[in-house]
């Protein structure tokens, strides 16, 4: 088999992301765009002779882009590649078959919750031997490379079938088509008592509903294996369940504003549990009639409940941990329980460490992001089983329907409440944004707003500035440093408001703002109940007015609130 080598040109920007490199499909597809990334994932790397996992959210592009990784990684000498089926793997599936598959690491096909479709977003993600994303040392090498690339090499073959099941060799290598879902399958059920699950779900029938919308992305035969198949669930209990290149024209993305196909099924329907996840299946959303369980909450009540939970009965919880625009409902648990917890960069790659440490079991991002150390990768499917297991063994001596709202409300009684809401100001000028973050970055070297009281026009309540930096993280395990993650302003009252620049954009800035205001335990039912807009409302007021953040952007509202 010759190996041919092409001459190429570098691009500029080929800089991996919070979560790999993400770019318009278009851009992809320019002669050797994708061909110069994987290379330099390969120049930096050492996978002669390894294993290699390719999955992916089977979004647009992602069928060649598997061919094009199968030419050059075989050039590369990679010994055997193991392929989702159809391109097809779920984040934390391609996580979790790393893992067990023992393979050196796996190229993974996505955009996660961004649209796809030929105008859309595409992406290319390099996940490490523990199932992970790649750490920042590594990014930043594949980085490096991409500037300096002057030729790539492949191996001339003819394309693998994606379709079909089984061993094949691919030049000097070998390719193992997989089944998409049955590792994935195997590893929840070895996590969850579903048998506590189903005998709570066959005795609901008829006041518990269930509702699962894949919203078009990866997990739908995910979703039809567990519901269907393992819980014995009728077929109307999943909807929107068949992967599609373009997600169905829609925005894959489980929150209230992108998951309007989940919500209205699950008010019109009275459906007491839904869910949904993102393109590439590790985001989640909880949403019951009436109950919106907001993310940074959802980790806290995993976390206190994990005892319910087979996986955590029998081995423990190590520790908790969050990213730091998550509000702090998860530390209260951990200082109650008496776990060690962490505050780590957005991103889920800042967790695997802990993990593989022994430190961290159960960790979340308020971006729907929510998971454990069972697989190195945020996992929407984990958290709505947690959910429904949690939710089983609630019930189990109780004459009285439990549901989320009751579960939430007892949790805000033990723990207090974190009002928590972010302001999402998508593909702003990337000026602008730098412009508002430099001004922030201004006044926390001259302490100018430190000690400042402001108050809000419409609620009447004030904040004073307690304390503005910008957060850095020294990872415990490597000690490798993460500077500028965000600027942070911490008021008097505990309140807190986080800046950060997105980094998982295709097109210009994206800017999000965080806010998070805690009340106790004893505030009382109304208070702890309340709406979460009105919760907050005082504290974004004056955010934005500190911040001058309308200004900056020239713009009034933001594109998303969650
Ligand atoms: C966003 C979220 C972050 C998440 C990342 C990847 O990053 O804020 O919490 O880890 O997306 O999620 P950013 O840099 O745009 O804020 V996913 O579902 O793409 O893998
Ligand atoms: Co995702």
């Amino acid at each position: 088999m010759s190996i041919r080598e092409i001459q190429t040109n570098p691009f500029e920007g080929q800089k991996p992301g919070t979560s790999g490199l993400r770019k318009r499909v278009k851009v992809f597809q320019q002669q050797n765009y994708t061909e110069n990334f994987i290379q330099a994932i390969f120049d930096s790397i050492d996978a002669k002779g390894q294993t290699l996992v390719i999955g992916g959210d089977g979004r647009y592009f992602s069928p060649e882009t598997v061919q094009t990784i199968l030419k050059i990684g075989s050039a590369n000498g990679v010994a055997k590649f193991i392929v989702g089926q159809d391109a097809i793997l779920s984040t934390p599936a391609a996580s979790n078959v790393i893992r067990k598959y023992k393979a050196y690491g796996g190229i993974l096909l996505t955009a996660s919750h961004n649209p796809g479709g030929p105008d859309k977003d595409f992406g290319i993600k390099y996940n490490v031997s523990n199932g992970g994303p790649a750490p920042e040392n590594v990014t930043d090498k594949i980085y490096e490379k991409t500037k300096t690339i002057s030729s790539y090499k492949i191996i001339e073959a003819p394309p693998v079938d994606l379709s079909k099941i089984g061993d094949t060799t691919y030049g000097p290598s070998a390719v193992s088509i997989i089944d998409s879902v049955a590792d994935y399958v195997e590893l929840l059920e070895s996590i969850f008592d579903f048998t506590l699950i189903k005998s709570f779900l066959s005795s609901h029938k008829d006041d518990f509903g269930v509702l699962f919308d894949g919203l078009h992305g990866v997990t739908g035969p995910y979703a039809k294996a567990l519901f269907v198949k393992v819980l014995g669930l009728p077929e109307s209990s999943i909807q929107n369940c068949v992967p599609l290149p373009d997600f169905g024209n829609g925005h894959p993305d489980p929150n209230l504003t992108y998951a309007h196909s989940l919500v209205e099924v699950v008010e019109k329907n009275n459906i007491a549990f839904g869910a949904a996840s993102d393109g590439d299946g590790d985001r989640n959303m909880i949403y019951g009639k009436g109950a919106f369980v907001t993310p940074s909450d959802s980790v806290a009540i995993i976390a206190h409940w994990a005892d319910v939970i087979p996986y955590f009965k029998k081995g423990g919880v190590k520790g908790l941990a969050r990213s730091m625009p998550t509000s702090k409902a998860i530390d209260l648990v951990a200082k109650k329980k008496g776990f060690e917890y962490f505050e780590v960069p957005t991103g889920w790659k800042f967790f695997g460490n802990l993990m593989d440490a022994g430190r961290l079991s159960i960790c979340g991002e308020e971006s729907f992001g929510t998971g454990s150390d069972h697989i190195r990768e945020k996992d929407g499917l984990w958290a709505v089983m947690a959910w429904l297991n949690i939710l089983a063994a609630a019930n189990k001596d109780s004459s009285k329907l439990i549901g989320i709202n009751d579960l939430l409300l007892t949790h805000y009684k033990t723990y207090g409440r974190s009002f928590f809401s972010r302001y999402d100001y998508e593909e702003v000028p990337s000026s602008g944004a730098q412009a508002l973050v430099d001004n922030l970055n201004a006044a926390l070297t001259s302490k100018s707003l430190n000690n400042t009281t402001h108050a809000s026009a419409s609620t009447g309540t004030s904040f004073t500035v307690a304390e503005l930096y910008n957060f850095a993280y020294t990872d415990p395990i490597d000690k490798s440093v993460s500077k500028n993650q965000g600027q942070v302003i911490v008021f008097s009252d505990g309140s807190r408001v986080v800046f950060r620049l997105s980094g998982t954009g295709s097109q210009g800035a994206t800017v999000r703002m965080y806010v998070e205001r805690y009340v106790a335990p004893d505030a009382g039912e109304a208070e702890l109940k309340r709406d979460t807009a009105e919760g907050l409302k005082g504290l974004i007021e004056v955010a934005l007015e500190l911040s001058k953040l309308k200004e900056f952007l020239g713009v009034d509202k933001p594109t998303v609130i969650t």
